[in-house]
């Protein structure tokens, strides 16, 4: 519960539950901080209870993903503010393993660099040395869905909905390669090409995006721990999961990772409160 600027109390687990209750039911919603008045530190505030949800039924918290960290993802969704989110072990979907696009909205996929942590500073202190910091790096991942309708969000919905934070996948972990800053990187949809990028674009070096993650997610006193995985930010635009689709993120120097989207029940599933069409059709 909180007090927005005008004196009412809005009641930060109740807009938690509805964020969650759509993710369950892969069913849009409606945008909710203008309406409930919260700015960003209050959407953190829903983010961890989203989080507090999750631990109750189980999950573990496993790292972080920062959202938003290149221009090409600022322009798609419009949102001009490095984010971050979330990750649980229930979302990591094993490399080369299946996600069921009918379980989600409106899934997008983005190729990413993975860093598996080490000893970090304590929050808010810059990252002093980064092979000190981070064990190992990998190509990752990510699939997206928000949870709001036709993925339209402004900076404190996306951060309430856990930097639209769905699915993960991660590579082989190597060693931190020479030139980190600037590596290619492709995303395939069934042995096509459909995005090209460079690590680069990730803050400039995704390395940046690692002090980025300890200072923003510091502000809101969470610390990383050795052992967790951080999604550095995508490299290139998200493109639409489609089901049956096959998808890979090639990273230079990192090698490969890649999903199947595979619809295992019907889209729309009643039982799961869904509706009949396409996962574009929900939305
Ligand atoms: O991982 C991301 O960059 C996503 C952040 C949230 C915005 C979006 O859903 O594209
Ligand atoms: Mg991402």
């Amino acid at each position: 519960m909180t007090v927005d600027g005008s004196g009412e109390r809005v009641d930060l687990a109740e807009l938690a539950a509805r964020l969650d209750e759509a993710a369950g039911a892969a069913i849009a919603i409606p945008q909710l901080a203008a309406v409930a008045g919260i700015d960003v530190d209050a959407a953190y505030a829903v983010q961890a209870a989203l989080l507090d949800r999750r631990l109750a039924r189980g999950e573990r918290l496993v790292g972080l993903k920062m959202g938003l960290t290149s221009r090409a993802k600022m322009a798609q969704v419009g949102v001009e503010e490095v984010i971050w989110g979330r990750l649980t072990d229930a979302m990591w979907v094993p490399d080369g393993g299946t996600v069921d696009p009918g379980l989600h909205i409106h899934p997008r996929v983005e190729p990413e660099v993975a860093f598996l942590l080490d000893r970090l500073p304590a929050p808010r202190e810059p990252v002093g040395d980064f092979t000190d910091a981070v064990r190992a790096v990998a190509p990752a991942l990510e699939l997206i869905d928000s949870r709001y309708t036709n993925f339209t969000f402004s900076l404190p919905d996306v951060v309430a909905d856990n930097a639209s934070a769905a699915r993960f996948a991660i590579g082989a972990w190597q060693p931190v390669p020479a030139g980190l800053e600037n590596l290619g990187v492709l995303l395939e949809v069934d042995g096509r090409v459909v995005q090209t990028g460079s690590t680069a674009a990730i803050l400039g070096d995704p390395r940046r995006a690692l002090d980025e993650g300890v200072r923003l997610a510091g502000r809101h006193g969470v610390r990383m721990r050795a052992g967790w995985v951080f999604l550095a930010g995508a490299a290139t635009a998200a493109v639409p999961l489609r089901p049956g689709a096959h998808i890979r993120a090639v990273v230079e120097r990192l090698g490969a990772v890649s999903l199947r989207a595979e619809v295992r029940g019907l889209p729309g599933n009643p039982d799961r409160g869904g509706v009949a069409g396409s996962a574009e059709g929900r939305s």
